[in-house]
């Protein structure tokens, strides 16, 4: 797929007026849902673009596929094999640290709970909980299903599992304690990948799309649809279908917002502008 046709199948899906499998397609939705949205047709979400604030090197053998921003730099979750775990100097892109996994194992979503990190593999079913400091192995967990992004709401993980569903974890015993389905107007939207959690709202990213979802996490309500489309130069990715946007870290303190790529040569501070 090109990126012209996946950008095509994004402004689809923005529209949200086909159920036909474009890029962040939605799911099969309940027939009752189906019916009422022949009847009457669904608005799309409200729309936001971006500025590019900065732009950082980032590295291009990196399979993001979780972000998180501590203490003045990054840490950074990589997929494929090896994956790793790193903790990453935003100004220059330089890997501080590293710890590989085992070589059985995809990495997925990070978050930091208090003081600990946490990370998801994608289809074992392990995680693993680590000192975001040190980047020394601490314990281990099991959850059920693919793990795709993580985050925390500060009482609980949420979890992302490459469905419309967003799970909830206890941060300390990791059982499931509840979820919701992102929709739209009841359609759920699916693929959820990367997470955030900023100003009470879930932001995720949709696999192969450069759409972030704004999501009520007590409804999985959508709220708006941010297109970050453009961030790259067509050619900067050697395969535009497996090096798609995934990861998105905010800086609370200063407010700053962070976006990057499954081995993106650079990472981006953004301003997200208004809804049109
Ligand atoms: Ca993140």
């Amino acid at each position: 797929m090109t990126l012209a046709v996946r950008l095509a199948g994004l402004a689809a899906g923005l529209a949200l007026g086909a159920l036909a499998p474009t890029a962040w397609a939605l799911q099969a939705a309940p027939a009752a849902t189906q019916q009422a949205a022949a009847a009457a047709p669904v608005a799309r979400p409200p729309r936001q673009g971006y500025e590019v604030v900065a732009t950082y090197p980032h590295d291009p053998t990196a399979f993001t596929q979780g972000l998180v921003f501590r203490n003045g730099e990054l840490l950074e979750s990589t997929g494929r094999y090896p994956s790793t775990v790193r903790r990453v100097r935003l100004e220059d892109g330089e890997v501080l640290a590293k710890r590989e996994l085992d070589t059985r194992l995809f990495g997925e979503g990070l978050t930091v709970f208090g003081d600990r990190m946490i990370t998801l593999t994608w289809q074992t079913g392990e995680g693993f909980v680590w000192n975001p400091d040190t980047l020394e192995p601490e314990g281990t967990f099991t959850y059920t299903g693919e793990g795709w992004g993580l985050t925390h709401d500060g009482a609980r993980l949420i979890l992302s599992d490459g469905t419309s569903r967003l799970r909830f974890l206890d941060p300390v015993t990791f059982a499931e304690t509840g979820g919701v389905t992102v929709n739209w107007q009841g359609r759920p939207v699916g693929r959820l990948n990367e997470l955030e959690f900023i100003d009470g709202e879930v932001w995720a990213n949709v696999w192969q799309t450069d759409a972030v979802l704004r999501i009520d996490p007590a409804t999985g309500n959508i709220l708006s649809v941010i297109d970050l489309s453009g961030l790259l130069a067509e050619g900067e990715v050697a395969d535009p279908n497996d090096e798609v946007l995934n990861g998105i870290a905010w800086d609370p303190a200063a407010r700053r917002l962070f976006v990057t790529g499954k081995n993106w040569p650079r990472l981006f501070e953004i301003r997200v502008t208004e809804a049109r």
